[in-house]
């Protein structure tokens, strides 16, 4: 199994600290963290490695001012791709994305500048989006004479529904602040994404990792099936969710009254 420490990085950047949380930061911002072919097999190894390297909760950020401008548009003109060449890229897109959000890593996405065409398919991955003021939404494939290759028309129609993902791809319109929120673009919006996504993680790491790796992949496989199959693979799941030793344990302290209440803060 391939250690964190031998992924060979150069588009994006990865720390874990000490509580198992992870940082992984597009680092390309002079392209805008454009998504070129290397940066896609860069997201697989790392969301390939990442649930079995221990890692409870992942932050998914990006340096510059662009949490990233999509598919690496001068890449695409320069390869001059055949169909079939276009194909097995859109299929690696998938691959990456695909591990990112049936990993059972939680993926917090702090999004800011441009999140758009397959910067928001990467986004969209993401268990959770937190955008900041100046963070803003599109799909401009339509305008480029292009179309969604990496996930979007299952994702962003998934958030927002497909007449809405529609109407961004026909008039290039772009989505913003509270907006962005009430269409379900992201879930939250921030003054200062970073920290609230920091805390959103290690609120998650303190859950158990089975747990958490049951929210962050067997929901997303759950919507994929019947609602008969479905009710089935949630039965199973929790069955084995719900009688680990971690939960026994919660399950005791609430018992005894020395567990936390769900309660809304002061
Ligand atoms: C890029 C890319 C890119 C910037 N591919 N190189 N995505 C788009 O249609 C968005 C295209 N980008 C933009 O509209 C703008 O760049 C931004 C609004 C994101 C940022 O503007 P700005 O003024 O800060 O930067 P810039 O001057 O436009 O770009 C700076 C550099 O980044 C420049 O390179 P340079 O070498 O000339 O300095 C740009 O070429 C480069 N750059 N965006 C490649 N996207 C699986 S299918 C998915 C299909 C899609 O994603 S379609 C959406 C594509």
């Amino acid at each position: 199994m391939r250690q964190i420490s031998e992924l060979r990085l150069e588009n994006t950047l990865l720390e874990v600290d000490d509580d198992g949380i992870a940082t992984l930061t597009l680092n390309r911002p002079a392209k805008r963290n454009a998504l070129d072919a290397a940066t896609i097999d860069e997201l697989i190894e790392i969301f390939s490695t990442l649930p079995r390297a221990g890692v409870r909760a992942c932050i998914l950020r990006a340096n510059g001012d662009h949490f990233s401008a999509g598919l690496d548009l001068v890449e695409h003109h320069r390869e001059n791709r055949s169909a079939s060449d276009f194909m097995h890229v859109c299929l690696r897109w998938h691959e990456a994305f695909n591990k990112m959000e049936y990993g059972g890593v939680p993926v917090i996405a702090v999004l800011k500048g441009a999140v758009v065409g397959g910067g928001l398919e990467l986004a969209s991955a993401a268990h959770i989006r937190v955008a900041g003021p100046d963070t803003y939404f599109g799909l401009p494939e339509g305008q480029r004479g292009l179309f969604t290759g990496g996930g979007a028309t299952i994702r962003v129609a998934d958030l927002i529904g497909k007449a809405r993902m529609i109407d961004m791809m026909l008039s290039g319109r772009l989505y913003r602040g509270t907006e962005a929120v009430d269409v379900g673009l992201c879930q939250y919006l921030v003054d200062d994404p970073e920290t609230k996504a920091r805390d959103i993680a290690a609120n998650a790491a303190k859950n158990p990792p089975l747990s958490n790796f049951a929210i962050c992949s067997a929901i997303s496989h759950m919507q994929n099936m019947s609602a008969l199959d479905a009710a089935y693979a949630e039965a199973v799941v929790a069955g084995v969710v719900n009688t680990q030793d971690a939960a026994r344990e919660r399950l005791a302290a609430f018992a005894q009254g020395t567990a936390n209440k769900i309660k809304p803060g002061a």
